[in-house]
Order: structure tokens, then C-alpha cells, then sequence
């Protein structure tokens, strides 16, 4: 199967050469495994084959011609809900198991166990401290990083369910935690509520779908307090990000480096690795690189270490395999999630070692060198002689590295956002944000985030949908694949500003760029960091909403996710609805068999809690649609 001609794989001028590339040494990449899944299953894309128990596969005929209830009685609303459902606890899961693997690490921290990590951001330390009501004033910091870790570790505990997870509690308004409280969808501990959402979608138990989907809400936001106290936590830990000047694309492999990719999410080893590249320099020169170790990122981790150490972005999710396809890939190494099994049967079509490193997260074929926070920096060190010994196998003559490398601006997180406004008020910071909206300057806020998909032309949608919104005076956030996307597309810059965006934003974007400092406006799209790192974003909202005084689902702040893919996504779109926010999905989720659960997720969600999800796979009409729940909330507050 030959892809080299394929005119709806990919936006990225980079994908597309490797594609050719691929084709001519006849090896598959997850565009070639999708070509061969054609048709995909009917039933199982709109949510109608169940598999919940043995007696099944059960499905059920959309058209009414066959049967209607699956062999234990369950219809086309419980079998979708039930399924949807199960894909939000997977998703919030995934987050949540991120979070707890830093608070135990900060834990042992403070207990004196890690000597290969600090506290980098004590102030961030402090404030988390502060928001969490831990006492500071003349305790020692150790103290200090301990409470904060039993308490973050509470959330993963706490058996009284009239108890809010503590970090949801201090991260959302109150007028939005009393309205989830009145529906009885606060989640009191992450571990228990997807322990719940899996037996209640267990055979025989729960079948409303209403019910369900109530069920789903509730389990959705343990991701987000998985996911924010996983950022603020990496900030204490690792830095918080401040605005850094990279590039992106495979253009940032060097010829005459031992290139070195991080993929997956958490950076608890891969910002290791950055710090002790620099220690095995002269080994990689010795072994003729004479640029030395070259570091990029694919992927979250690829964004974790982009904005707090400006190291280049490779590529994002449905490129990954890619990289190793230039012939000058001497290492991938992996953590969690959102990594393809196919990694270690290409690189061994090259002289690449693909190196896992978690124990729960192996890939046949592959390398694995058991990391824990106790060795960190030796095992990165062994990883990273590992690379140098790969760099003598290179064939110099099989080494494609495409040429181009996109400027980057990265690391706009919420105090780097909050530090830009400052140099416009200091007295006030978010007054410059709150006045532009008003005036009309900004019409509003879009948060990019999710993943790639193969049912659409991975990056297309991202700088449609975002330079159409930009154009209309929208201001764009992006976080996880979508920044990958936009970062790839050139959008990170202040010269993407001044093209695309219109003129009350440019306006708005040239006084704060140069107030803070950055010789020009900022850059079209601020990068916020990976798929954790949407919390950032909510806690910029919830900013804006408290000096408002309104609920999160009064503001003009939209959500888009054009290629969402992953059960991770379906987690952060429906929090991202739960808290109000209405959500575009580019991707059609496998709900459509059931008439009761698309209505409740695109229209009663509205009524009941303010956000909805809006599912439209063209991105000129989604542009318009977001741009509408934008009016339709300015209108609300009377703008
Ligand atoms: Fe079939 Fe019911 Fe089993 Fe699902 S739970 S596979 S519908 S019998
Ligand atoms: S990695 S969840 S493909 S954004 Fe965070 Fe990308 Fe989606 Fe994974």
C-alpha cells in the first residue's frame, strides 16, 4: 500500500515527505494500518456493539431492521452510555495515575529519598501551599512539600463522599462547585470514583443512560483534579514555565548530533535526561557527533520539556513514528500513554533503540530500562550511552532529515500570563484581559487541545479553525497535540500575529507583547503545555470569572478539539462541558446509535449545566460555531 500521493493524510509538509519516504522502503506507518482498516466497523463507530460480558459481542441495528436489545436486554441508550462512560474513567485514569506519580514523588522528597531532584519553583511550592490552606510561615520547605503531598494523596483516599477532592475545590468558583454539588456530581476521591464508574457500567447495574451520563460528568472531573494537581505539582517540582524561544517540526534532527527523543507524558525522567545531556557531551563527540546530544520532544513529554527548557518539538502524536524514519534517530524513549506498539518495528528497519521505561508500560520489541526517581540520573545516563553507541551504527547514507523547523515561542503558563499583564497593570493584571473583552477587542477566548486522528488531515483543522477565530479577534490558547499542531504550522509567533490576527487582538497582543518586553506582539497562539496542562487554562478562567463574578459558563471561553482521539480526550471534553464550557469535537465520537445520549451531551447538558458538546467535522463551520457560543455568552453579559 502506497501513501506517497496521499492528499488528505497530513497538513505537515514534514509528515508528508517521510510518508514518501515511508513508501519507498516499504514500511507501514499508522496512515498505511489506517488505509487497511477501511471500512471501520458501522456498529462500533456509532457506540452499538457491546462487549461488556462474554455472552456478547452484542449489537444493535441502527435502522431498526434487526435487533434492538442486546442478549441481556440492554438497548442502544445504556449500551452507548455504558461505553462512553467507561472511556471517560480510562481517560481520567490515565491523568490521575500521572498526578499521583509526581505527589509520590514529592512525598519521597520531602522524606529525604530523591537526591536527584529539588524543589526548582519554591514560590510556585508556596502558593500551591497557600491555596491548599497548608500553613508556611516558619516551617522548614520539607515540611512544607510534605503536607502538600498527604493532602494531594488525599484525594486519592478519602472515603467521606461530602467531601470535594480538595484540588478541584480550590481551583473552581464557588458558584460552579455549588452547581456540581447540587447535582451530586462532585467527585470526593479519584481512585473510588472510577472504581464506581466501572461497576456501575458493570452487566446487571446501571442502565439510565441519564443516570450514566451523570455518572461520566462525575468521573470526567477526577481527571481535572487529576490533571491540575499534576501541573501544579510538575511547576514546583520541575519549573514553572516562562515564555521560551524554540522550533519545531523534524527539522530540529541534527545530522551531526546523537538525536534523542522523550515521547509520552510525564517528565519526571525526561527532564533528567535534559539535565544530564550535557554531562555525556564529550562522550557523544568522542564517538563522532560533533554537535553533540541533541534532545527533542514528541508528543506531551515533547511539550513538558519544550516550555520548561526550550527543547525542540520533533513532532506530536500521529507523526511519531516518523522521526525514526529520518535515519538519524538514535534513541526514542518512552513513558505513558498515547504511544504507538509499532515504535520498535520500525526502528528496526534502522539503527534506532526504542527504550521503555516504565515498568506498567512495556512494548514487545522494545528496550526496557526500569526507571525509578531513587536512580533517575543514573538510568538517564545509561539511556544516553545507550544513544552514543546507537550513533556508530548510523547509515549515514539512509539519513532524510527534512529541512524544516518552525520558530517556536513557547511556555505561556497561567503566571507567565499573569507576569505579561502585570508590565500592562501592575495594580491589576487582569484588568487589560477583562477591558478588551468588554470593548471588544478580544471577542472571546478558544482553547485548543486533544489529540491527532487518522479520520482527518492531521494538523488541517487546528490553523483553520484557529486563524479563523484569530481573524474574528478570538484569543487562542492550545495545549497537548493541538499546541504540537500549531506549533508545527508556524502559529507560535509574533509574526502569525500580525498576519492573522484581527486588529483588536493585534492591538491588544502588540501593547502587552511590548509592555512585558518581547520587542513585538505575542505570539498568535500562546502554548500553554501538554494534555495536564488544560488546567492551566482552567485556572486563567476561573480568574477571570471570580473578578467578574460569574460562573465559568457565563464567560466567552469555547474549547475545541478537532482531532480528538484518545479515551483521555473524551475525559478532558466532558470536564471541559461540566465546568460550562461549550466543546467542539471534530471527530465524531461513537455515540451517534443512541438518539437519548447525543441529545443529553449536545443539548440537555446546556440546560443543566451550561457547557455542551458541539460535534462538527468541517472546521470553516466549527470556526462559526465557536464564534457563536462566543455571542451567545457576550450577549449574556450584556456585551
Ligand atoms: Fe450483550 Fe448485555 Fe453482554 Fe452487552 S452486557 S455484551 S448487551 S449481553
Ligand atoms: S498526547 S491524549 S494524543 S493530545 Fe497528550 Fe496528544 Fe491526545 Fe495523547
Amino acid at each position: 500500500m502506497t501513501l506517497h500521493d496521499c492528499t488528505t493524510c497530513s497538513s505537515d509538509a514534514c509528515a508528508t515527505e517521510m510518508l514518501r519516504i515511508a513508501d519507498e522502503q516499504n514500511i507501514e506507518t499508522a496512515w498505511h494500518r489506517h488505509a487497511a482498516q477501511q471500512p471501520q466497523c458501522g456498529f462500533g463507530s456509532s457506540g452499538l456493539c457491546c462487549r461488556i460480558c462474554m455472552k456478547g459481542p452484542c449489537r444493535i441495528d441502527p435502522f431498526g431492521n434487526g435487533p434492538r436489545f442486546g442478549i441481556c436486554g440492554a438497548d442502544a441508550d445504556t449500551i452507548v452510555a455504558r461505553h462512553m462512560v467507561r472511556m471517560m474513567a480510562a481517560g481520567a485514569a490515565s491523568h490521575s495515575e500521572h498526578g499521583r506519580h509526581i505527589a509520590l514523588a514529592l512525598r519521597h522528597l520531602a522524606d529525604g529519598h530523591l537526591d536527584d531532584y529539588a524543589i526548582r519553583d519554591e514560590a510556585k511550592m508556596l502558593a500551591v501551599a497557600a491555596r491548599l490552606g497548608v500553613a508556611t510561615d516558619g516551617r522548614a520547605l520539607m515540611d512544607v512539600v510534605r503536607d502538600v503531598a498527604d493532602l494531594t494523596l488525599g484525594d486519592f483516599q478519602n472515603q467521606d463522599e461530602k467531601k470535594p477532592c480538595t484540588w478541584l475545590a480550590a481551583t473552581l468558583p464557588e458558584k460552579r462547585l455549588k452547581k456540581l454539588g447540587d447535582l451530586g456530581i462532585l467527585p470526593h476521591n479519584i481512585d473510588a470514583t472510577v472504581a464506581q464508574t466501572m461497576s456501575r457500567t458493570h452487566i446487571g447495574c446501571d442502565s439510565d443512560p441519564t443516570n450514566l451520563v451523570l455518572g461520566g460528568l462525575r468521573v470526567a472531573l477526577t481527571d481535572l483534579d487529576g490533571m491540575v494537581l499534576a501541573t501544579e505539582l510538575s511547576d514546583a517540582l520541575f519549573g514553572t514555565p516562562k515564555p521560551v524561544a524554540t522550533s519545531s517540526n523534524l527539522g530540529v534532527l541534527k545530522v551531526d548530533a546523537v538525536n534523542v527523543a522523550v515521547n509520552g507524558h510525564n517528565p519526571i525522567l525526561s527532564d533528567v535526561i535534559c539535565q544530564v545531556a550535557a554531562d555525556l557531551e564529550a562522550e557523544a563527540i568522542a564517538a563522532g557527533a560533533t554537535a553533540g546530544i541533541n534532545i527533542v520532544g514528541v508528543c506531551c513529554t515533547g511539550n513538558e520539556v519544550m516550555m520548561r527548557h526550550g527543547i525542540p518539538l520533533a513532532t506530536n502524536y500521529l507523526s511519531q513514528e516518523l522521526p525514526i524514519l529520518t535515519g538519524a534517530l538514535e534513541a526514542m524513549v518512552l513513558d505513558v500513554q498515547c504511544i504507538m506498539p509499532s515504535l520498535p518495528r520500525i526502528a528496526e528497519c534502522f539503527h534506532t533503540v526504542v527504550v521503555t521505561t516504565d515498568p506498567r508500560n512495556k512494548i514487545k520489541g522494545a528496550t526496557h530500562v526500569d526507571f525509578s526517581e531513587t536512580k533517575a540520573v543514573e538510568t538517564a545516563k545509561t539511556i544516553l550511552r545507550m544513544a552514543i553507541a546507537a550513533y556508530g551504527r548510523r547509515d549515514k547514507n539512509r539519513v532524510n532529515i527534512p529541512k524544516l523547523a518552525q520558530r517556536t515561542i513557547a511556555g505561556f503558563s497561567t503566571e507567565a500570563i499573569v507576569a505579561a499583564l502585570t508590565a500592562v497593570d501592575a495594580a491589576d493584571p487582569l484588568k487589560p484581559v477583562i477591558d478588551n473583552v468588554v470593548n471588544g477587542n478580544i471577542q472571546g477566548i478558544v482553547l485548543f487541545g486533544g489529540c491527532n486522528n487518522t479520520k482527518t488531515m492531521q494538523d488541517a483543522s487546528y490553523f483553520r479553525i484557529a486563524t479563523e477565530l484569530a481573524r474574528r479577534n478570538v484569543l487562542v490558547l492550545a495545549t497537548g497535540c493541538a499546541a504540537g499542531a500549531l506549533a508545527k504550522s508556524g502559529l507560535m509567533t509574533p509574526e502569525a500575529t500580525e498576519k492573522y490576527a484581527g486588529e483588536g487582538l493585534k492591538a491588544v497582543s502588540r501593547a502587552i507583547g511590548e509592555a512585558a518586553g518581547l520587542g513585538g506582539p505575542l505570539p498568535l497562539v500562546l502554548h500553554m503545555g501538554s494534555c495536564v496542562d488544560n488546567s492551566r487554562a482552567v485556572i486563567l478562567a476561573t480568574a477571570l470569572a471570580n473578578k467578574l463574578g460569574v460562573d465559568l459558563s457565563d464567560l466567552p471561553v469555547v474549547v475545541s478539539a478537532p482531532e480528538a482521539m484518545s479515551e483521555k480526550a473524551v475525559a478532558i471534553g466532558t470536564w471541559a462541558v461540566t465546568i460550562g464550557f461549550p466543546t467542539h469535537l471534530g471527530t465524531v465520537p461513537p455515540v451517534v446509535g443512541s438518539e437519548t445520549v447525543t441529545r443529553l451531551v449536545t443539548e440537555t447538558a446546556k440546560e443543566l449545566i451550561g457547557g455542551h458538546f458541539i460535534v462538527e467535522t468541517d472546521p470553516a463551520i466549527a470556526a462559526d460555531k465557536l464564534f457563536a457560543a462566543i455571542q451567545e455568552r457576550r450577549r449574556g453579559l450584556g456585551l
